[in-house]
Order: C-alpha cells, then structure tokens, then sequence
C-alpha cells in the first residue's frame, strides 16, 4: 500500500518536497534524493556564476568546440564542470554523460545512475543577456552494480528515464522535474538560497497561439513542415523564438504552444541532440499532459545509435502535436 502523501503547499523548500514524495520512487533508498539535490546545488552555483558573467571576464567564448562542433562558451565549461563534481561525489553514479565531452565520464562502477546532461543550453545568448537553461536525464543503470559501465547503460531510450528536469536561469531561476508522477516547478529565492514549490503539478494547455521556430531556415523546411506552418499563420497564432530550447519549452508548458526543431537542408536530423534536450524535455512534456514526436515517433521510444545523436523535435500542447504530425 502507498504511504499517504501530504500535498505540500506553495512556499514548501525544495529538500522537503524531495524528501515528502521519495517513497514515489519504486527504487527509493533516497539516492535519487540526493542527485536531485546535487544538481540543485550545482545549479545555484551556475546561477550565480550566469548573474555575475557581465561583470567579470567569464564572458564569451573560450576557443574550443564541443563534440557536437560548436563553439564553447566559458561559462558552457564551467557549467559543465560545477555538475560534474556535484555529481561525482557522492558515488551514485557511475557514468556521467554531457553534451559538452566526446564520451562519457566514467566515475563509479558501484553508482547506480546514470546522468545525461546539457549543463548551459542556449549558451550563444549568454553575450546578450538572454535566458538560458540546463537540461537533465536520470537512467537506472542497466547491468549489474559492480561491474564496468557498458553501451547498455549509456544508450537507453527516453523511456528508461526515472527522473529528468530543467533549470532555466531566466528573470528568475526556475528548476522544474519530474519522477514520472507529474511535473512540479520550484523558483530560487535568491535571498535565502533556496528553491521553493511555485508551480506544483504543472499541466500543459491541450491547446495554445504559439509557435516557435527558427523561420530563417524556412527554405529548406520540407513542404509538410512549410505546410503547418502555413496552418499556424492561418490561425493567426504567435510567433515566439528566443533560440534557448529550455526558455521556448518553458514559456510553451506555461502558455501552451508548439516548439518545433526540424530537420533542415544542412542537418538531416535537424540540430537538437536526442540524449541531452530531447528526451528530458519530452518526459516532462508527457508528464504534464503534453506530447513529443520526431514527426513519426515519440521521441521517448527512440533507441539512441550514438551518445551525440540528434533527431527533429516537435514538442508542446498535444493538440498543436497532434496537427503537426498530421501535416
Ligand atoms: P546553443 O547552446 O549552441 O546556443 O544552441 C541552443 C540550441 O541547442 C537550443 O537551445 C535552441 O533552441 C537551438 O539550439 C537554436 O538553434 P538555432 O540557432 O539554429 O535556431
């Protein structure tokens, strides 16, 4: 029988939300607990690094390419850096995969998690002061605890999830999750340090007037995606692209509204990457009622090949979804 939850009210502090719905957790030994409160912590740090970077040298790019081949910003680094040592260090996970290194990271064969995480998403607005965001995926590992990390572990689909979540360091710093039994949004209080309940069981709207899309790259849209595009301006919906994934999704669960990343002339799988935005994003879309397709399948039941794979991405209100999908 499952314990009886108390609903905790707006204003509740992250740590006892946590700790109130652990026993949710058909694993719960209070290890996810803790990784959920790593990456809080972590979160804080890199918030607190994103609201300074105008006024210290950590502005700008750093020189290198991401295995994905795009510019690294400093703060993409230390982003990177600030979540994996909070995730190393309490040894529940055992492999720790970003979007910012070639391979994974390998850290502790007696760790039962695997991470997947995009540590800053939307990395080229930080110049201009634009919201970004990080995006993360928990996996149960899949072989024995113990024994070395193997393909099984690292390449699960998005169904294997147990937890996924975002923060996204806007006017105000948000991190929103789920465990699979709904969606709830915490905003920091920065004068406390804290992050408390704002946005408990967060719902999607069915339906909404948004749409968001890089239309500069609509030549080479293929005509079905040029055709429900044509559909939203025939509807005279909005159209709303900040071009940080976590801020469009964000503003899309909240409003309700459709983000759509297709595959384009240049990227046959369009450019957002399956393990690190995809898939976290599209368990929440899902838990709050929303839906997620690459235009043919849900994107939570692809089997990734590779850790850097990208795939097109239609994600939002489930009507607005469904009509892309049928175009
Ligand atoms: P960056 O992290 O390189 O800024 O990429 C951000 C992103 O992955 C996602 O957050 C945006 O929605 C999308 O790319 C924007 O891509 P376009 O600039 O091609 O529209």
């Amino acid at each position: 029988m499952e314990a009886s939850r108390i609903a905790l009210p707006i204003g509740t502090a992250l740590d006892r939300f946590i700790k109130n719905n652990q026993d949710q957790f058909q694993y719960a030994s209070g290890e996810l607990s803790q990784l959920l409160r790593d990456i809080a912590l972590a979160s804080k740090v890199v918030n607190r690094e994103i609201n300074k970077a105008g006024l210290i040298d950590i502005m700008g790019a750093i020189g290198s390419q991401n295995p994905t081949g795009e510019q690294q910003q400093k703060l993409d680094v230390l982003a990177n850096i600030r979540f994996t040592r909070a995730l190393s260090k309490g040894g529940e996970v055992c492999a720790l995969i970003s979007e910012e290194t070639e391979s994974f990271v390998d850290l502790n064969n007696d760790g039962n998690y695997v991470i997947a995480i995009d540590p800053l998403d939307g990395s080229s607005n930080i110049d201009v002061n634009v919201s970004v965001g990080t995006i993360f995926s928990i996996y149960r590992r899949k072989s024995e605890v113990g024994q070395p990390i193997n393909e099984q572990d690292i390449l699960q689909t998005g169904d294997d999830q147990v937890a996924a979540g975002y923060i996204l360091y806007g006017s105000s710093t948000m991190l929103v999750y789920t465990t699979g039994h709904g969606v709830n949004g915490f905003t920091y209080e920065p004068t406390l340090g804290e992050y408390v309940l704002s946005h408990p069981d967060m719902t999607m709207p069915a339906t909404g007037k948004i749409y968001s899309i890089n239309e500069g790259l609509s030549n080479s849209f293929s005509p079905s995606v040029k055709a429900y595009l044509q559909h939203c301006k025939d509807k005279n919906y909005t159209a709303r692209y900040i071009g940080a994934l976590v801020a469009d999704f964000h503003r899309n669960m909240l409003k309700g509204g459709i983000y759509i990343y297709p595959a384009t002339a240049k990227d046959a799988n369009g450019k957002l990457r399956l393990m690190y935005e995809c898939n976290a994003l599209s368990f929440i879309a899902e838990q709050a009622g929303g839906k997620a397709t690459d235009g043919i399948r849900r994107i939570m039941e692809i089997k990734p090949m590779n850790l850097h794979q990208r795939t097109p991405f239609y994600v939002g209100s489930a009507e607005m979804v469904e009509r892309a999908i049928k175009c």
